[in-house]
């Protein structure tokens, strides 16, 4: 096992990996930037190392300043958490290059399915069922391109091959809009990811965004841990997600659930990994791949009792990945909502000095969040500063807690989105369950 891991990241998530790391008995070095210098996670760890001003790009994003950070406290491995070079395969290469491990897949991995192109030829490949759409990147020739739309019939949506996360798409509704709409999205992509590709898929008008949970050893032994519905989201940004997702067949789910297992074992894939799908009627559909540890792994961890930061760790450090799918077990219900300082009504960011923390507490209650009284909120960064997540026997029962939960919490100094979840803990549509993708922008619109 690792003496000393490195965390390259921050907030919450950062202060996850240390309890993670803690538990295991591993050192912890925190890189940080300047403005999370005075931050509680970065005290609390064995080691700290500034590595540059708040600016991402000069920091947490700073692949060299890092790795030196990395050769100066000995450190054997690296968690790269998720956002910032989560997901960079250069970065990935980069550490193992240096000596170092870096906990999450390998480069090969990460570049596969970051090119969303040869991501979905992998599933289709692996018999994972996809959105129906292009084979391939788009061609050059408008009415070939033409032909493949009429094939699939309008509407569709046209995306990057580099893109995703809902950056660089496009819906088009009919032939008349069509080719414009490709080489808008062709000349946006080639700027935003360096890669003109695009492709073409049947665009699905309601559904919801359901994901898979993955835990695999880069070998034979892949298990999927049940799956989350991530469906109340604004403008991609999830805002509330829960495990198991309602009213879904348990057969359907396991079907699925296996095919994602055996895609793992088909690429040799390792660490952690999530397939996202958007269900309609009744069918689920692949859109991408998540190799990273998501923020929304809580809900995974309460329902299952394993804890994937530390299932991530003994992955990387090749210790004997014992777990199996019948010890998979998905046992009652959890909810997250994502605490954001941001105008409840607005949206607008709110950081700040937050004057005045009370936190929640009480049976099936936890809360995710490197925030106390005093902290600073600093503007460079999301605007997450907590992850509250209730645990039931059913998810009536998550709800209620929720709701209890939300009504302790009391932050001053800085204005948080608690009113907006509260709102959502009473709203109908909410607690029958099954709302899709787009059921929050449509409430939002009709408020007030
Ligand atoms: C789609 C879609 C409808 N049809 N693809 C947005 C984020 C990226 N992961 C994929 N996205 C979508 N792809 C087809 N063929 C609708 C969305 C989408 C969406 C997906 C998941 C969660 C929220 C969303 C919000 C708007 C659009």
């Amino acid at each position: 096992m690792f003496e000393k891991i490195l965390i390259a990241n921050r907030g919450e998530i950062a202060l996850r990996i240390q309890r993670a790391c803690r538990e295991l008995g591993i050192k912890t070095v925190v890189v940080h930037s300047e403005a999370d210098r005075d931050a509680k996670y970065v005290r609390l760890a064995d080691e700290s190392v500034c590595i540059g001003p708040a600016p991402a790009r000069d920091s947490y994003l700073n692949m060299p300043a890092i790795i030196s950070a990395a050769e100066v406290t000995d450190a054997e491995a690296i968690h790269p958490g998720y956002g910032f070079l989560a997901e960079n395969a250069d970065f990935a290469e980069r550490v193992e290059k240096s000596g170092f491990v870096f906990i999450g897949p390998r480069p090969e991995s990460i570049r596969l399915m970051g090119d969303k192109v040869s991501a979905k030829r992998a599933m289709i490949a692996a018999a994972v069922p996809v959105v129906p759409g292009s084979e391939g990147a788009l061609p050059d020739d408008p009415q070939e391109i033409q032909r493949i739309a009429r094939e699939v019939g309008y509407p569709v949506i046209i995306k990057a091959a580099g893109g995703g996360g809902g950056r660089g798409m496009r819906v088009v509704y009919t032939e008349a809009a069509l080719l414009n709409a490709v080489t808008m999205t062709r000349s946006e992509a080639g700027a935003a990811f360096n890669n003109p590709e695009v492709y073409l898929e049947k665009f699905l008008e309601n559904p919801r965004h359901i994901e898979i949970q993955v835990l695999a050893d880069g070998g034979r032994n892949a298990v999927w841990l049940g799956e989350r519905d991530c469906s109340m989201q604004r403008r991609h940004q999830k805002v509330i997600e829960e495990a198991p997702a309602p009213g879904i067949a348990r057969r359907l789910i396991e079907r699925i659930g296996e095919r994602c297992a055996e895609a793992c074992r088909k690429i040799n894939y390792r660490g952690a990994g999530t397939f996202e799908f958007l269900y309609e009627n009744g069918e689920f559909f692949f859109i991408e791949m998540n190799t990273r540890i998501q923020v929304e792994h809580t809900v995974t961890e309460m329902v299952t009792g394993i804890d994937l930061v530390q299932q991530q760790i003994l992955i990387a450090a090749g210790e004997k990945f014992t777990l199996r799918q019948r010890d998979v077990i998905i046992k009652g219900h959890a909810i997250e909502c994502r605490i954001n300082a941001e105008d409840a009504f607005k949206f607008t960011p709110s950081p700040g000095r937050i004057t005045s923390w009370h936190a929640p507490g009480g049976p099936g209650v936890r809360l995710d969040s490197h925030v106390y009284s005093g902290y600073v909120v600093p503007p460079n960064y999301d605007s997450m500063i907590a992850k509250l997540i209730t645990y039931g026997d059913t998810r009536q029962q998550a709800i209620a807690r929720m709701e209890i939960a939300l009504s302790e919490m009391a932050v001053e100094g800085v204005q948080t989105n608690i009113p907006l979840h509260r709102e959502l803990m009473q709203d109908a549509r909410f607690v029958e369950g099954g709302t899709s993708i787009h059921y929050l922008e449509h409430k939002l619109s009709q408020r007030p």
